[in-house]
């Protein structure tokens, strides 16, 4: 079904399918490199590649085996403290969530933002486990 409505998306944005195949490989999640597609995490505030960061596609039930690129090489579970989302991704953008398996509580981050979990968004300062695709 997943793959249906992403072609069926494709047509609707006016994509032609000749220049969908003849395009780059699709972007891989944990690949090290923070695509249109993806949401950058980051374990310090400001989205400070340097200090530790990883990039999620969504659809991530939990965190295993996923470790910082640069930084502390950590697990990003319970450690995300900033992110940058990516300004094309498959849906509206995605819910992150306090516990694995998309449980305790979550908030949604808009396609295209970027921003620290202080302020209103402390109560998710290393502490998300799971990260869900938003409004498809
Ligand atoms: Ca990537
Ligand atoms: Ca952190």
């Amino acid at each position: 079904m997943r793959l249906v409505a992403s072609a069926a998306a494709a047509i609707v944005a006016g994509i032609g399918m000749t220049a969908a195949s003849t395009s780059p490989a699709v972007a891989r999640t944990g690949d090290g490199n923070c695509e249109k597609t993806e949401l950058c995490v980051y374990d310090s505030y400001g989205q400070k590649t340097n200090e530790g960061y990883y990039d999620l596609r969504g659809g991530h039930k939990n965190f295993h085996g996923m470790n910082w690129f640069r930084g502390d090489h950590g697990n990003i579970g319970d450690d995300i403290s900033s992110v940058k989302a990516g300004s094309n991704p498959d849906c509206q953008g995605w819910t992150i969530w306090q516990h694995v398996n998309y449980k305790g509580y979550s908030f949604h981050i808009a396609k295209g933002v970027k921003f620290d979990f202080t302020g209103g968004y402390a109560w998710m300062y290393n502490e998300a486990s799971s990260l869900e695709k938003w409004r498809c």
